[in-house]
């Protein structure tokens, strides 16, 4: 058996990730370590709660005494790093919170792996999940590669860049066996309604207004979140020790296009008149330093590893649709409470 610590497992793409290596690999002990902030819910892995493979641990990655721990009482073979503050608007209100999960979050597992490694690197991995954000924003034409320069713009870009730069330190300084990848926006079943496709999608369900930032014009390219996951297996199993994969869908929308779509998309399924739900779109203060259009070339990835999406944007999409609309308690549970707050002050709703 291998023991693979997977960080932020109950979250959004960790948990797509927890799912996919213990349906894949029966000789892996899976750990999944998650604090549980408002953005982790168990809920997201009750279907594999019970596999013997798989063991859940509530900690937090920045209590250092507790991550040195966890690392003396368990000989980890691989570390799948995804556990973040993720939301660009949160980083805004909140950016120190940022800076101690994302930076000094990481250089604890990093230390907690090194020494309990020792020298022996042989085998071992430590697998640090980013995103496309540090690379900064695009005009028009263009797309972010591999070797583009790092120039986050957001409190959140910067702390994932941040962390992004010691894992590379830790590579050339001590040899650590590390590979990182960046990834564009990734969408699909149990993202937190925060992100914009199933903030979208729970507002249009309820009838409420559909805050579009500015003009809509940003460009996001679009990924689906098990597509994701299968690029990490891949890159974790067969990426270059030292190396950086981008990861895409090469899927660019306007914000204001794809909730046009989503708006569509719902008519059918709710029955409505085509059009209805378009009328909820309401255009709101735009986001500060709002990064213009992220687009990512991933030849790389392709090219080395063989991995590129394996289904369709409108696939995807009607997909992710159908289970927002089918788990209506999961996400009625995630918007009670705390999220009602966030969304007040947000959207000053
Ligand atoms: P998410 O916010 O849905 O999940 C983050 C998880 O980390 C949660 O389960 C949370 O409880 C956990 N966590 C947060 N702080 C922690 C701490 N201090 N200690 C332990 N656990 C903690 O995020 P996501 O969208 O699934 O993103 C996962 C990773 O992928 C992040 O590193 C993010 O930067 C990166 N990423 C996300 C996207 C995207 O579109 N969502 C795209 C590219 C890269
Ligand atoms: O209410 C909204 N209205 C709106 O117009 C929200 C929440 C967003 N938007 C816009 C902002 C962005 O241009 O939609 C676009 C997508 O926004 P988010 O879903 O917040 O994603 P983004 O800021 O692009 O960042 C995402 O992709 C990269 C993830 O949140 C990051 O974790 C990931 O690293």
């Amino acid at each position: 058996m291998k023991k693979i610590l997977i960080t932020g497992g109950a979250g959004f793409i960790g948990s797509h990730v927890v799912r996919l290596f213990l349906a894949k690999y029966p000789n892996y002990e899976i750990v999944n370590l998650d604090k549980l902030t408002y953005a982790g819910n168990l809920e997201n892995l009750k279907d594999v709660e019970n596999n013997p493979n798989y063991r859940f641990v509530k900690g937090d990655i920045v209590d250092e005494g507790f991550v040195n721990e966890l690392f003396n009482s368990n000989q980890f073979d691989g570390v799948v790093h995804l556990a973040a503050e993720s939301h660009v608007d949160r980083s805004i209100s909140n950016p120190t919170e940022f800076i101690k999960t994302n930076v000094m979050g990481t250089i604890n597992l990093l230390n907690a792996a090194r020494s309990s490694w020792g020298d022996d690197f042989d085998n071992k991995v430590f697998y640090h999940i980013s995103t496309d954000e540090v690379y900064g924003s695009l005009g028009k034409e263009g797309f972010f590669v591999e070797e583009t320069p790092y120039d986050p713009r957001s409190p959140y870009s910067s702390s994932k860049a941040s962390s992004d730069h010691l894992v590379r330190a830790y590579f050339h300084t001590y040899g650590m066996p590390v590979k990182i990848s960046n990834c564009s926006n990734n969408y699909g079943s149990h993202q937190f309604p925060e992100k914009l496709i199933p903030l979208m999608i729970n507002n249009i369900q309820h009838n409420k207004p559909l805050p579009v930032y500015g003009e809509g014009l940003n460009i996001r390219d679009w990924l689906w979140v098990e597509d994701h996951a299968r690029a990490i297996d891949v890159i974790y199993h067969s990426g270059e020790l030292g190396e950086t994969y981008n990861i895409g869908g090469n899927n660019e929308w306007t914000n204001i296009d794809l909730v046009k779509l989503l708006c569509k998309t719902m008519d059918n399924k709710l029955g409505r008149n085509e059009g209805e739900s378009e009328k909820l779109i309401t255009y709101v203060t735009d986001r500060a330093g709002h990064d213009m259009r992220y687009a990512i070339d991933a030849s790389k990835i392709k090219r080395e590893l063989g991995w590129e999406p394996s289904i369709t944007f409108e696939e995807g999409l009607d997909n992710t649709v159908g289970w927002y609309l089918k788990n209506s308690d999961w996400l009625n549970n995630v918007t009670s409470g705390d999220y009602q707050n966030y969304y007040k002050k947000q959207y000053q709703d």
